[in-house]
């Protein structure tokens, strides 16, 4: 285990492992879906046991992970090659999607916050729920090297045997060493065989990564997800074009979003990233990466620093993580009895929910207003007045 310091200047130990194993699910999803049909899932209360002990924050936070290949990105003078390390950075946020159909990720209650502070891995992350209906998650994430931050809100389509996870926002990054700016936008991803046997996740669609600095469009990278023909072993294909700003072909690329990436063709192709193994036993607990397992806990040195509003301490997130689904399932609807009484308020008075941590920018995503860090420092959070969530 590696000894990291988490901000409080104390050593950590990351756990390897969650402290439960995920139960069998006993919940009959049919008749949930068929009573719901026509209406917004996301209006709809699930039973915690569909749930993985993670939520949308810290799924957005995932995303990062591979995050050294913005490091390089940021290293690397030729800006077609950045290109090559950015559009293999888009395409390893899907890596941990691979062993997740099983489970929905927690939905966070309006104005709760993660942050992760990963000084290991160089880069400081928070994230904030900034709408509930529809639910919206915010995040900006920071390094010397790179500012990378986006806004999600998914649209659901349920299709009998399947379901469509459409997601909206747009994704940035700014390498500041460059003056780089990029953009681009998910794919479309879809879980089969929602109801029953075997739960699969395949993302499909294109995906098109724009650079664009002071000086005008430099270049262009346009990542295909390709759709898996049954039974063809093409499942989980990736291709990639590197384009100049006449669209001239520079590189391409190919692999697969959960196992690698290379850059140029086979034979003579060079892997420009892989995916980590797998902990021993995932399957049994959540098919989580060790990334993963270490992104709900909750260290001694860090308890006093946080934030009420962390996840982290959230109850029914906590006790699922522990094994309890009746104690989980009974605080998820205490707690959502809570906000819906919030809402009651805001809306008896006029008022509506401001973010805390993220303001609207002109083009109507969210960006953050730069005060966490700050405050976390200097008065520090204790001494804050915190909304109670939970
Ligand atoms: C509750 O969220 P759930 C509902 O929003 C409910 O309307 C609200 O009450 P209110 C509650 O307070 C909420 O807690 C429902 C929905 C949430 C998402 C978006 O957690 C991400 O009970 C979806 O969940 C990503 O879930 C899915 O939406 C990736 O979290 C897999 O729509 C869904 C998911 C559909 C089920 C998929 C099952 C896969 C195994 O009174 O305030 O309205």
């Amino acid at each position: 285990k590696e000894i990291l310091s988490n901000g409080s200047n104390c050593a950590v130990m990351r756990r390897d492992r969650l402290p439960s194993t995920r139960m069998n699910e006993s919940v009959n999803l049919w008749s949930i879906l068929r009573s719901n049909i026509g209406k917004d899932l996301s209006k709809v209360a699930m039973p915690v046991q569909l749930n993985e002990p993670l939520n949308t924050l810290q799924r957005l936070c995932e995303e990062v992970e591979y995050c050294h290949l913005l490091d390089t990105a940021a290293n690397t003078h030729d800006p077609h090659m950045r290109m090559v390390y950015i559009a293999a950075f888009a395409v390893s946020a899907y890596a941990c999607s691979f062993t997740r159909a099983g489970g929905k990720p927690f939905n966070p209650i309006l104005g709760e916050t993660y942050e992760c502070l990963r000084q290991d891995k160089g880069f400081r992350f928070i994230a904030e729920q900034v709408s509930h209906h529809p639910p919206v998650s915010a995040c900006h994430c920071e390094s010397k090297n790179y500012t990378f931050w986006q806004d999600v809100r998914w649209k659901n389509k349920f299709w009998g045997k399947s379901m469509e996870i459409v997601p909206m926002g747009v994704t940035h990054l700014e390498l500041p060493g460059f003056g780089d700016r990029y953009e681009w936008s998910k794919v479309t991803s879809c879980i089969h065989n929602i109801l029953s046997g075997q739960r699969w996740i395949e993302h499909y669609g294109e995906m098109s990564i724009k650079h664009s600095t002071t000086t005008g469009d430099v270049s262009h990278c346009k990542v295909t997800f390709l759709k898996s023909r049954s039974g063809a072993l093409n499942a989980n294909e990736v291709e990639g074009m590197v384009t100049d700003s006449n669209g001239r072909v520079i590189h391409s690329l190919f692999g697969k979003w959960n196992e690698a990436l290379y850059l140029g063709k086979p034979p003579s192709a060079t892997c420009i990233w892989r995916a980590n193994p797998m902990p021993e036993d995932h399957e049994q607990y959540y098919g989580f990466t060790q990334f993963a397992i270490e992104l709900n806990e909750l260290e001694e040195g860090l308890k006093a620093l946080l934030p009420l509003t962390d996840t982290r301490f959230r109850p029914d997130q906590r006790l699922l993580e522990e094994g309890d689904i009746a104690g989980a399932e009974e605080q998820k609807e205490r707690i959502e009895v809570l906000q819906r009484e919030r809402r009651r308020v805001l809306q008896e008075n006029n008022m509506t929910h401001s973010p805390r941590f993220f303001k609207r920018a002109e083009d109507d995503s969210w960006v953050s207003n730069g005060t966490y860090w700050d405050l976390r420092k200097d008065p520090g959070f204790s001494k804050l007045e915190i909304p109670v969530l939970w």
